[in-house]
């Protein structure tokens, strides 16, 4: 039978992620111990375990058919690789930084100065539409301690606390690239792979919306009922089932988390009581 490959990274920040995703689709595989290749045993899927710099390029190639990548490593390598989803993790930014006692007044301050990245590319495109003539110093890891050592006067890497460079006195002073991992696809598919990875596609996006919705419950005075109702934006109207209790209800309704956490205050107010949030396994449409 027809199987689709997919590129996952094989060790470090997007690894447990995206091993969970395929997991949370129901899709059972043997725990990785260190081979390059896990076949489910419930879909047709192959996992290949990659690193990350060469997951865009195994796709592009059709090594393998689809994979989970940073959408930085996609844009840096230049790759022609259709995006079937952004998805919800490895969110991050490409930064410029420069040492906290400079002073910096906007982009012109970076003319003439050498900057150590890894993302050569992204960092030449910037300062190209910028019209910012610096000295691009390639380095392939601890980018963040080039100034301190004297090697550069500011880097550009990628930041998602900042604490990395709050630690080596620098300051983020431009973000030139926003990202987060993504499911790219090879463009020349087969049309029975293209459905195998729509069909995991779909899989995919019932997880991504249960993560985002939660299902709620509380009890409410029937006279309040309207006004709570206003509160929650839900899927579609709540059900409102009579308590015991005479005069109260129970409303159950499937609301974006943050719309819970944005009006926690006022449902309080309207009286609602034994309020219940709990988690979504899937959610199709
Ligand atoms: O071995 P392999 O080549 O597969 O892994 P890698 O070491 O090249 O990559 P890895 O695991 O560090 O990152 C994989 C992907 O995660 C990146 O390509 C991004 O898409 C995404 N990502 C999200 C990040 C970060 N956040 C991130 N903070 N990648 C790297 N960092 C680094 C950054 O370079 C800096 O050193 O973390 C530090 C900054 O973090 P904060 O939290 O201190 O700001
Ligand atoms: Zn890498």
């Amino acid at each position: 039978m027809e199987k689709i490959r997919i590129a996952v990274q094989k060790k470090g920040r997007l690894n447990d992620s995206s091993l969970k995703l395929i997991a949370d689709c129901g899709i059972h595989f043997p725990k990785n111990s260190g081979q390059l290749k896990s076949p489910a045993d419930n879909f047709p899927l192959e996992i290949l375990h990659l690193r990350d710099d060469d997951i865009p390029g195994y796709v592009m190639d059709g090594v393998a058919d689809i994979g989970i990548v940073g959408r930085n490593e996609i844009e840096e390598q230049r790759m022609d690789l259709p995006v079937m989803e952004n998805l919800s993790f490895g969110k991050c930014r490409l930064s410029i930084a420069v040492p906290r006692e400079k002073s910096y007044t906007g982009v012109n301050d970076l003319e003439g100065q050498i900057i150590a990245t890894s993302y050569p590319y992204l960092l030449s495109r910037f300062l190209a539409e910028n019209s910012v003539n610096a000295e691009i110093h390639e380095i392939s890891g601890s980018v963040e301690i080039a100034p301190a050592i004297g090697l550069t006067d500011s880097i550009c890497d990628l930041v998602s606390t900042g604490s990395t460079l709050l630690f080596n006195g620098l300051k983020e002073v431009e973000t030139i690239f926003h990202s987060s991992a993504v499911l790219v696809r090879n463009r020349g598919l087969s049309p029975s792979k293209l459905e195998l990875a729509n069909r995991l596609l779909l899989r995919i996006r019932a997880v991504k919306r249960a993560d985002a919705f939660k299902y709620i419950l509380l009890n409410v005075p029937d006279e309040k009922i309207d006004e709570v109702i206003n509160i929650l934006p839900g899927l579609k109207s709540p059900t409102i089932m009579p308590l015991a209790q005479k005069g109260w209800s129970s409303l159950h309704s499937v609301i974006p988390e943050e719309a819970f956490w944005d009006n926690i205050e006022r449902l309080h107010n309207c009286g609602a009581e034994g309020i219940l949030v709990l988690p979504i396994e899937k959610i199709m449409f």
